[in-house]
């Protein structure tokens, strides 16, 4: 579809028009929803105290740090709707990375959750003025906009592509990269893959377990659910363990989730048997999902996962497919709005059936702030993503695996995400990361860290036994190291550079 946006544009004061003030638009476990008027109430009133108070101009950074809650969503659209940028960073991060992100994004004020202050005041920030929220003592942030203005705010007239937020990407190694999205982005992602992929309507509940400070979470809980007039259950704890009860109680239809949270559910729900039959969308992005763990979702719950692969650099999911449209295996087409092709390296698209470097373009750009590194991943126009995929001959995107996940053994190419597809058909195997490790003899050779489910018993000869059924023999990893668990970053990524430099004993 052609976007069209008017050139001003305050993409929160859009987000929040429209919806009639009664409609619920947060929920939390407990305490009484939010209605949208009373989220615009109180969007309007902390933008009265940013401005006010505490002197806040357009174009301001602001940083936001706080577990997930309808405060925090606040806080993000008055930072908005005051003409600032938010700049958005995960509750786990710790004094130095804070520090830095920081200093890369020149912040001048913070809006912190008081339970996560104390990092934030470790990193010693030059300048930076903090305002907590969630707290009772004289300062926080709730007791001001009980004294602040009880009228609306004006949006501040911001053009369509002023800089509305930032967020940060660390990848899985290296020093944090700052991702400029201006405010017309945030409708994109929604106008895109919500709108033609999700398709929600104002009676959904979202849910999900990534947090508000990774854009895949900021999108699927506030953007896409405030976009559609529909309603999200915030949750600060959003494991498997709370996930379920939490469906079942709120009777959650929309779920964004990651593939290691789909199978962590489908093992508790062995167990619990929780009543999850409200579901009617279940999203999975952030990592490659096996066709394994869809085959077994759709076996327990009779819905097909909506695959989807997104970015930080590109802010949300831009290949995926749903309904009928979806192959398992495969992460789908082209969003519509999004193009995409496998290139090779020096950027000329390759045939079909091969395997090469993503590239893709759309309405949402990478802009990394002040970074040399822009230039690896925009090239002629195009994202190059990071990751290799093939595109079959009917136009479906298929991951292979990072760029750089490649394992070369004696001379042969084998994908990891291949072999860990094929440990996890086995029935004991919870999760796993095959990486190559140096080798005199072969360059490389596999190795499969495996984390197992409850009770199973530590066998790698059944393992092999199994994989040598399902795999031509040169991609059986020579060596199966079973972890109690894998190592992720805050955001739930693996790192599988970890796996390769330090394995864990
Ligand atoms: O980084 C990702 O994997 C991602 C996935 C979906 C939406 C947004 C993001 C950043």
């Amino acid at each position: 579809p052609g976007l069209r946006y008017p050139a001003r544009l305050n993409c929160a004061a859009e987000l929040l028009a429209g919806t009639d003030a009664g409609r619920p638009v947060f929920r939390t476990p407990s305490g009484p929803p939010w209605t949208y008027g009373q989220l615009r109430a109180r969007v309007d009133r902390i933008a009265h105290v940013l401005t006010g108070e505490l002197g806040v101009v357009p174009g301001n950074r602001v940083l936001l740090r706080g577990p997930t809650t309808p405060w925090l969503a606040a806080c993000w659209l008055a930072v908005l709707k005051a003409g600032a940028v938010a700049v958005t960073v995960l509750a786990q991060q710790r004094p130095h990375e804070l520090g830095t992100m920081c200093s890369i994004a020149r912040v001048t004020h913070a809006l912190c959750d008081v339970r996560s202050v104390d990092d934030l005041v470790k990193a010693e920030v030059p300048g930076l003025r903090i305002t907590t929220y969630g707290g009772d003592g004289p300062g926080d942030l709730l007791l001001r906009i009980t004294g602040a203005p009880d009228e609306p705010y004006e949006a501040v007239d911001t053009a369509a592509d002023d800089v509305a937020l930032i967020a940060f990407t660390s990848g899985t190694t290296g020093r944090p990269k700052g991702c400029m999205h201006f405010h017309r982005d945030v409708l994109a992602i929604a106008d895109t893959f919500s709108e033609h992929v999700l398709r929600p309507h104002e009676d959904d509940v979202f849910a999900g377990s990534p947090p508000l400070g990774f854009t895949f979470g900021l999108g699927g809980l506030v953007v896409f659910p405030l976009r559609a007039g529909a309603c999200s259950l915030l949750l600060e704890q959003a494991g498997p363990r709370q996930m379920l009860p939490a469906i079942a109680e709120h009777r959650v239809s929309v779920l964004f989730t990651a593939p290691t949270a789909y199978r962590a559910m489908l093992a508790e729900l062995a167990e619990s048997g929780h009543d999850i039959g409200s579901l009617r969308r279940c999203v999975s992005a952030g990592e490659n999902l096996p066709a394994a763990t869809w085959q077994d979702w759709r076996e327990r719950t009779g819905l097909g996962i909506i695959n989807g692969i997104g970015a930080t650099e590109l802010l949300h999911i831009f290949i995926s497919a749903a309904d009928e449209d979806i192959r398992p295996g495969a992460t789908g087409v082209p969003v519509p709005g999004w193009q995409a092709r496998v290139v090779d390296d020096g950027g000329t698209p390759v045939p079909d059936g091969e395997p090469g470097l993503l590239a893709v373009r759309g309405p949402v750009g990478c802009r990394y702030l002040a970074d040399p590194r822009q230039r690896e991943y925009v090239r002629g126009g195009w994202n190059i993503t990071g990751d290799t995929y093939v595109r079959d001959p009917d136009g479906y995107f298929r991951y292979v695996a990072r760029a750089d996940d490649m394992i070369i053994s004696a001379g042969y190419n084998i994908a990891g995400p291949e072999v860990e597809d094929a440990l996890l058909r086995h029935p004991d195997v919870l999760e796993t990361a095959v990486v190559g490790r140096a080798d005199e003899a072969r360059g490389q050779i596999a190795v499969a860290y495996t984390v197992l489910k409850e009770n199973a018993r530590r066998d790698a000869e059944a393992l092999r036994a199994f994989l040598k059924s399902e795999l031509a023999p040169y991609k059986c990893p020579r060596e199966i190291v079973f972890l109690d668990a894998l190592p992720r970053t805050a955001t739930g990524k693996l790192q599988r550079f970890r796996l390769r430099e330090e394995p864990p004993s």
